[in-house]
């Protein structure tokens, strides 16, 4: 996996190298002020020239500057730790973890627009800050919400493209596929055949990332009412918004579930460009391939055992930490089990030549604030679902333990020790579709990729 550092972060690197971090500033859009433009479009046809212009000076001014060294370490390692890349939407610390343009998950809870008084940030409030830097009123959010779904209307042919798959293919393969047909309507490359000039190019990009993030909820709930729910399929509903219409159409309806999917969405969103979906969305939009393509390129990269699916590899993902903990409990018979109980399945698995799924990270170095967030969801809508009590107790037992090792870089939980006791309390309980979920959310954090970095 490709772990490297983006120029978006390099303002942490401010006490050590002070051009960097004016390189950093300069690219940026201006950040967490609040915005006037009742809508998104408008809004970037302000941002965007003056954008494209900044970039053009910082090659000028600093086209030279060095941004560190490069060790054969870095390069077998996949470019770990390099500073390689332009990344406007996010940056991730290794102490203090995913900021969304300058922004803690804490702050976007706190100042972006809820659906529900003291409820979640909405999807639409973070792709509106990851695509301009600043923070939408509540009005815009609206606004936005009922763009995207204006713009949902899935065409007959994707679901019948799915329908052309085998029902026992993988949900990844089937909601790809459906992506790969929407392909069919891209703005972008008629206006290219037209011949738009390059300043433009932005303008059908953007008209394509809004087509495509409005239409993947509806694809992707198809795979799920197909695959797991017999192909009785739920329209999506006028009343909702983004991430509610998506858990409504999945035939989730309880308001608890409606506010967690507007969550995980938003922290999913984006998480860097190091990773290998972000990353691959970026490279294959580099030649100008519209964002349909870039996107289903970043969903076969979400597919990887060691991004995303994690579903035939014992180590990694969400989907191996529900298994992991249904294990003990079918170990034990019970949920209900003691610290030395559990301190010595811990040991177990680790013994058996495993790692603890949902601890540790190629970058982080504390506790995931993606962890933690849905922690403090979980504490304040069930906190007495006993797997999330086991959740809980192995957040005690698990860090000493590999601490212990004397080898693991980061002993703490990450955000995959989290979503999938979560979903699964809330009744999707088929791992094998959680990465379909992963994919949905990271159609946001493509869009500033692919808009911006024309
Ligand atoms: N349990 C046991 N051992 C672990 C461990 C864990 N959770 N995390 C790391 N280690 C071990 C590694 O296997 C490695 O051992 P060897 O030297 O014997 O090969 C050693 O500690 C050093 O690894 P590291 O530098 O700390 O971690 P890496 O950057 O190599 O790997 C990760 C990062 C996430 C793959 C690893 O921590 C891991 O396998 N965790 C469990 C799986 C998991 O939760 N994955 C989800 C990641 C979520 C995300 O990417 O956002």
């Amino acid at each position: 996996m490709a772990f490297f550092r983006s120029i978006a972060a390099l303002s942490k690197l401010r006490s050590r190298v002070g051009q960097q971090s004016n390189i950093a500033n300069s690219v940026r859009l201006l950040q967490t002020q609040t915005t006037s433009n009742l809508d998104l479009y408008s809004e970037l046809k302000e941002l965007i020239p003056e954008y494209q212009e900044r970039v053009k000076k910082v090659k000028k001014d600093y086209g030279t500057v060095q941004l560190g060294n490069t060790t054969v370490d870095m390069v077998i390692g996949g470019m770990r730790g390099m500073t390689a890349l332009l990344w406007l939407g996010s940056s991730v610390d290794p102490d203090e973890g995913i900021r969304f343009r300058g922004m803690t998950i804490p702050d976007c809870q706190k100042k972006l627009p809820a659906a529900i008084p003291g409820g979640e940030p909405m999807p639409e409030a973070i792709l509106w800050l990851l695509l301009t830097g600043k923070i939408p009123s509540k009005q815009q959010v609206d606004s936005l919400s009922q763009e995207l779904r204006s713009r949902a209307t899935v065409p007959d042919y994707a679901f019948k493209t799915i329908d052309a798959l085998p029902v026992s293919a993988h949900p990844m393969t089937q909601f790809a596929t459906g992506v790969m047909a929407l392909q069919t309507q891209s703005e972008f490359q008629k206006a290219y055949e037209s011949g738009i000039s390059k300043s433009r190019y932005w303008e059908p990009t953007y008209e394509d990332c809004m087509n495509l993030i409005a239409r993947v909820p509806a694809v992707a709930a198809y795979v799920y009412r197909r695959i797991y729910k017999d192909g009785k399929i739920i329209p999506l509903d006028d009343s909702l918004d983004y991430g509610a219409n998506y858990s409504h159409m999945l035939g989730f309806d309880d308001p608890k579930m409606l506010d967690f999917m507007r969550l995980y969405i938003t922290i999913h969103s984006d998480h860097e460009g190091g990773n290998v979906s972000s990353h691959t969305a970026h490279l294959v939009a580099s030649p100008l391939s519209d964002p349909y393509l870039a996107f289903a390129a970043a969903l076969n990269g979400l597919a990887g055992p060691l991004h995303g699916l994690a579903n035939q590899v014992i180590n990694v993902g969400t989907l191996e930490v529900l298994r992991w903990i249904r294990s003990i409990v079918a170990e034990f018979g019970t949920p209900h089990i003691s610290t030395d109980q559990l301190k010595d399945y811990v040991y177990k698995t680790l013994n058996s030549g495993q790692v603890i799924p949902g601890y540790g990270h190629g970058v982080l170095r504390k506790t995931d604030p993606r962890y933690t967030c849905q922690r403090e969801f979980a504490l304040k809508h069930l906190p007495d679902d006993p797997l999330f009590l086991l959740v809980s107790k192995l957040k005690e037992v698990v860090p000493p333990i590999l601490t212990e090792l004397g080898k693991v870089k980061n002993p703490w939980p990450n955000v995959d020790a989290h979503s999938g006791v979560l979903l699964n309390y809330f009744g999707l309980t088929e791992e094998n579709y959680f990465t379909v979920l992963f994919g949905v959310s990271r159609s946001f954090g493509i869009a500033p990729q692919v808009c911006l970095a024309l």
